[in-house]
Order: structure tokens, then sequence, then C-alpha cells
């Protein structure tokens, strides 16, 4: 008999969620950044094994709304919960648990039977670090609570584990070649929207989406033009930068690491374009309501 389950990668924005899938996927699937939020959708890894199949939905870090785009985002969480057979519940454990992390374990603990924590960040941290967050946990009653690095990959075969055996029995829901749920147009998206979160500061990674208009895989080379929005007219030079050298550099960026993707060259245009208020706006949430 085969095993089949769907796994909800829960917890605070910046806990590790992505890096960890594209560990477990051994492939980049979801984008990485160290700024907070950077994943706004529910993204897919498809692990298929000899007799197990498990769906890990990387999920945007759990964090109080304020913008019709962070409600969005917090829905995809609520759905993947309603609908997932476990929860890998991830934590930064070099640093102190705080109020939003509090308020998510509370949240967590009606369930705690169907949630696998994960003490992420341990290669940053003493070993004497680990253990009271243990004992914490226990305490609130989470019974499986696995200190790793997503970074390194520490002790996540141990979590591997402990997932395989608390999925249940089932049939596999997706062909085996088949390893996520998002669109080459989507992923090449992120991609650009993964360098402007490198590259800028203060409100501008988060006021920002990426549009792909044009995709074009040709025999020789890859063409792509997409467009950056931003907010406000006053964001608009601050990306293009002084002699658009911002913008350059995020093309060159995504250029290259795009290169690699497709193996062959990228050739990508990108344009600065504002969409007042956009975050705000029902008619652009489409987007992240996946
Ligand atoms: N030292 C260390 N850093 C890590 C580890 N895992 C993730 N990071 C870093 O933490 C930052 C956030 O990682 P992400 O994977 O983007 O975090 P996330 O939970 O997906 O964040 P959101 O998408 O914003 O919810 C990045 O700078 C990662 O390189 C780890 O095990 N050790
Ligand atoms: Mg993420």
């Amino acid at each position: 008999m085969t095993k089949f389950g769907v796994v909800a990668m829960i917890g605070r924005p910046n806990a590790g969620k992505s890096t960890l899938l594209n560990h477990l996927m051994k492939q980049k699937i979801s984008i990485v950044s160290d700024k907070p939020q950077t994943t706004r959708n529910q993204i897919f890894g498809i692990l298929t094994e000899s007799d197990i199949q498990i769906v890990f939905v990387d999920l945007p870090g759990f964090h109080k709304p304020l913008f019709e785009m962070n409600k969005a985002m917090m829905q995809n969480l609520y759905d993947s919960l309603d609908s997932c057979d476990l929860i890998l519940y991830m934590l930064d454990a070099s640093i102190a648990l705080g109020r939003g992390e509090t308020y998510l374990l509370e949240q967590l603990k009606p369930r705690c039977k169907d949630v696998v924590v994960a003490l992420n960040k341990i290669d940053s941290i003493k070993k004497s670090r680990v253990l009271p967050f243990m004992e914490r946990f226990a305490k609130e009653g989470f019974e499986a609570v696995v200190p790793i690095s997503a970074l390194t990959g520490t002790n996540v075969d141990q979590l591997m584990d402990i997932i395989r055996d608390r999925l249940p029995e089932g049939e596999f829901q997706y062909s085996e070649e088949d390893y996520t749920n998002i669109s080459e147009r989507f992923y090449v998206s992120e991609i650009i929207r993964e360098k402007i979160l490198q590259e800028t500061r203060q409100e501008i990674p988060y006021c920002t989406f990426v549009d792909v208009r044009v995709l074009k895989d040709e025999e020789t080379h890859v063409e792509i033009m997409a467009d950056i929005a931003v907010e406000r007219k006053s964001q608009k030079p601050i990306l293009v930068g002084h002699q658009a050298n911002m913008v350059k550099k995020i093309r060159k960026m995504a250029e290259k690491e795009l290169k690699a993707y497709f193996e062959k060259p990228v050739d990508l245009e990108l344009f600065v374009v504002v969409k007042e208020n956009w975050r705000q706006k029902p008619r652009f949430m489409d987007r992240f309501k996946q």
C-alpha cells in the first residue's frame, strides 16, 4: 500500500520555509530572501518516492494583514491549514519567541497532534539554546519537535522520517513527473522578484509585483518582457536607479539565473510601471489566490 499526504509549511515570515522546500526538492522551486514576506502564494513541491508521495505546500509567513494583498496571502495559509494532512510548523530558533510567534503557537495548539515542529537555523546557534525550545514545545503538547538546519540539511532526514511516518495511506494524486504546481511564467516572475528583494530596501520590496508579459522559448535563446509594478510615482525612480543602474542590476542577476534554468541565453527586458495602490485593490488580488 502506498502513502499520500499534503504537508502545509506554516511559520512566521523568514523562518526558512522556502529554504527547506528547496532543500527537500533538491532544486529551487520557491524564492528565498532575508526580507520577511517573500513568499506570497501556495507553492507545491511534490516529492515522489517509491511508496510515498508528499506534497509540501510552501506558504506565506503568518502575519497580521494590513493590505488586501496580505489578506489574500493569509487566506492561502488558512485554506492550506484546512485541507492538509499534516502541519510542518517551522520557526527560527536563533531568535527568542516574540509575540507573533506565541500567537501562532496558540493557534496551532488545538491541532498539536497534527503538527511536526521544526526548530530551524540551528547552524547559527549554540546547542544549549535548543533544549529550552524543545522543553517549551513539549510542555505545550507538541510531540514531534526536531531541531534542523534547512540551510545545511542537518537533521532533515530525521524530520522526513517523522513526516513519512505520520502521513496516511493513499493513492498517489500526481504523476511521477509532476514536481510543482507553478507555471514557468510564474517561476520567471518570482526569480525577477527575488532579485528586487535582494537589491532594494525599505518599502520597495513589498510594494512591487512582477508581470511577465512575453515569454518566448526559442531554439537558441529565451525572450522575456516583464513589467515591475510599484505603487506610487515616487517609487519608480528608486527602482530604476541612477542612470538606470538598479533596474540594470536586477536584469543582469535575473538573466544569469534564468540562463542556468533554461540552459540557453536569456534576453530580459524590464519595464517599471506604476499601479497606484495596487496592494489595496481587489482587481489585483487574483494573482495571490492560489
Ligand atoms: N543560518 C540559517 N539561515 C537560514 C536557514 N534557513 C533559512 N535561512 C535564511 O533565512 C532567510 C529566510 O529564508 P526563507 O526560506 O526565505 O524564509 P521563509 O520562511 O520562506 O520566509 P517568508 O517567505 O517570508 O515567509 C534567508 O536569508 C535564508 O537564507 C538555516 O537553516 N540557517
Ligand atoms: Mg518563503
